[in-house]
């Protein structure tokens, strides 16, 4: 899974990805042109519990990859365009985060020479959506031809979903906004576009707000056009400071500034959100793990990500719920309390389940 950190220069993206990735700042790679990518653990509570409780020998994190993109710059004409290894480096993300300049720092102006939160937010819904719907304009016409030309009907059934998608695009809305079902979703899947993919936004606050904080995030929210949003503050310079500190520090320090969640974990929880997904647990002695799926995955689906065979081979899932496990402490005490069961390949998977997969 990755997520995207795109912007317009100098909107604090390299600053918040050494947040993230708990990484010393660089100056050299963050004037580089290409994207960087980390593979980032995500934070679990639940699973430190359980490590404490099995004692393995090795605990191991749910990850997901963050990739810093380069921000949009000023051109020789005093305008900011998009370019394409911009949209290429986009395109290459499951799920997006817009990392938007709310701070004043006169040592780093902003390409649009003013500081507007809105106007950037719109800026890039608006390429994202004339970038859709340029490369859906050239689709349909190759579509139609190819249609007429063979008797495949999947190309017949593409015209009115790709029809469907420039109706909306050309009302200025995102393709995140449209209602497609299933087998529309499916056909859209190959095309990454950029306003179908899942979005949060990561205002990027001047530290000397942080107590105006909500109004400021209020306002954004009421000027956006798309309500569904979720949108996120944090303090890329403060909290870049901060990722450096020990946890009992950082929680100090966090609680002077008035911070009450930090931006790795809003980050990852709205990722989690936006994305629809969820974590289940594998247990024992050599290892205690935490596995990332989607909402709905079933118990085979969920066995088909810990390994290829064992959703090939799945007989049985046993699960026990984390609750019920930091309640009884032991499978046999679970199990006698009725929270221990076995389910069949069809069960669908609760956050925080703990599965042992019984395979042939
Ligand atoms: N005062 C202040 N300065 C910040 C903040 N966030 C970033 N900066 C500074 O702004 C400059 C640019 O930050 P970066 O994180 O490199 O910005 P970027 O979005 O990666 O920039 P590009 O990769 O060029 O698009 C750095 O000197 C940061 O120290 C902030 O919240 N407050
Ligand atoms: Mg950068």
């Amino acid at each position: 899974m990755q997520i995207g950190l795109v912007g317009l220069q100098y909107s604090g993206k390299t600053t918040l990805f050494n947040t993230l990735a708990v990484k010393e700042f660089d100056e050299a790679a963050a004037m580089k042109e290409e994207a960087t990518i980390e593979v980032i653990k995500v934070p679990d509570e639940r699973l430190d519990k359980l490590t404490e409780l099995f004692n393995p020998k090795k605990k191991v994190n749910a990850t997901i990859e963050v990739y810093d993109t380069p921000g949009l710059r000023m051109s020789d004409d005093g305008k900011v365009k998009i370019t394409n290894t911009f949209l290429q480096n986009v395109k290459d993300n499951d799920s997006l985060f817009y990392v938007i300049r709310q701070f004043e720092n006169d040592s780093v102006p902003h390409p649009m020479n003013s500081i507007n939160p809105i106007r950037d937010i719109n800026f890039l819904e608006s390429e994202f959506l004339l970038a859709d719907l340029a490369f859906f304009e050239v689709r349909l016409e190759k579509l139609k031809k190819d249609a007429q030309k063979t008797k495949d009907d999947k190309l017949k059934r593409e015209v009115p979903i790709v029809e469907k998608c420039i109706a909306h695009l050309e009302e200025e809305k995102p393709l995140r906004t449209l209602e497609l079902d299933e087998s529309e979703l499916k056909a859209l899947s190959g095309y990454q576009l950029l306003s179908l993919k899942p979005l949060g936004i990561a205002i990027n606050c001047d530290e000397g707000a942080i107590g105006e904080i909500d109004s400021i995030i209020e306002k954004i929210k009421n000027e956006l056009l798309d309500k569904t949003i979720t949108i996120i503050p944090f303090y890329a310079k403060i909290e870049y400071e901060l990722s450096t500190l020990d946890e009992e520090e950082m929680t100090e320090f966090m609680s002077d500034y008035g911070i009450k969640e930090s931006a790795q974990s809003k980050i990852l929880r709205t990722c989690y959100e936006v994305l629809g997904l969820q974590s289940f647990f594998t247990v024992g002695e050599d290892e205690c793990r935490a596995w990332t799926i989607k909402k709905n995955y079933t118990a085979q689906d969920s066995a088909g990500v810990i390994h290829t065979d064992f959703y090939n081979k799945f007989i049985r899932a046993e699960v026990t719920h984390y609750d019920d496990y930091m309640e009884h402490k032991s499978f046999a005490k679970c199990k006698e309390a009725g929270a221990w069961r076995l389910e069949g390949k069809e069960y669908v998977v609760v956050d925080g389940d703990i599965l042992n997969i019984r395979h042939s």
